[in-house]
């Protein structure tokens, strides 16, 4: 394939398309995610590709959930392995998470493939593959229902990006609690988590990282406190404010 130009003004999105390929073509990504990506690349281009301030404020409160919660659950699909496996290794070095391969169209083939590219990066153990993956979540008839005994079935708190719906209301049914990226504000998966980022998970990550650097040091009532503040209704209310104002800004027409 041609070398993208680094004077290419969208240099960055090419290149992470190039990545998404190249796992495609690895067989770490499905069809279907090169699909995924393109949606949610029409939606980062409406907030203009950068977090927004509610977003940030929920990257705070899911940084303070993580490093309270007793397990916590990274939950891992093709796209966020092939767009951020460093940054899932090391989030879940810093918060103590476990990594568990939970995939929508699920072969074993993708599976250990996924398992072994984190391995690559760097993660000791990951979940969710083969046999292991033995346990069921309630009322879900999607592959995605296989989760790990010790994993997302066990957890109190499950981190996951780029995902459907179904899952997320099953799992907050469970009572566990559901930490989402996802560039849609209007999605199932943002309205049903309790705490949505709107963001894209290649900004995401790597802040998410830095705060849960930064908040490790604080007492857990502060924690607690940040995360009784958070409410994840009002936040995406926000974010869909924050884009119909950046609509506005952008229309040549005065937007009613
Ligand atoms: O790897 P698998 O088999 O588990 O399959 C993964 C896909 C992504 C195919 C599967 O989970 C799927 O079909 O997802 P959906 O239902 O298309 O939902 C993906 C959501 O993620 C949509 O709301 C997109 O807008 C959003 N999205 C896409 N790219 C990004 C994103 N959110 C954050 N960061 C992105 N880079």
């Amino acid at each position: 394939m041609d070398e993208i130009p680094k004077s290419h003004p969208r240099y960055h999105s090419l290149i992470i398309r190039k990545n998404l390929v190249d796992a495609f073509r690895q067989g770490i990504v499905v069809p279907e995610g090169l699909i995924a990506h393109g949606r949610g690349e029409a939606l980062d281009y409406i907030l203009g590709e950068k977090t927004l301030e509610p977003a940030y404020n929920a990257i705070e409160a899911a940084s303070a959930l993580l490093l309270t919660s007793e397990n916590p659950v990274i939950s891992v699909n093709g796209n966020t392995a092939a767009l951020v496996p460093r940054e899932l290794v090391e989030l879940s070095k810093i918060t103590n998470a476990k990594l568990e391969v939970n995939l929508f169209h699920r072969t074993l083939e993708r599976e250990i493939k996924i398992g072994d590219l984190l391995k690559s990066y760097g993660a000791d153990e990951v979940l969710g593959i083969g046999s292991d993956a033995s346990e069921t979540i309630p009322g879900l008839e999607s592959k995605r229902r296989f989760v790990s005994r010790r994993g997302i079935y066990y957890a109190d708190t499950v981190l996951l990006a780029l995902e459907d719906g179904d899952r997320t209301e099953q799992l907050v049914k469970m009572g566990k609690n559901v930490i989402a990226i996802d560039l849609n504000p209007f999605s199932r998966t943002a309205r049903a988590a309790k705490i949505t980022i709107v963001d894209n998970v290649t900004r995401a990550m790597p802040l998410l990282i830095e705060y849960c650097k930064k908040l490790s040091t604080r007492q857990p009532s502060e924690l607690a406190e940040i995360i009784r503040r958070f409410d994840n209704e009002t936040n995406l209310k926000m974010m869909i404010k924050a884009i119909r104002d950046r609509l506005s800004a952008l229309s040549f027409f005065e937007v009613v």
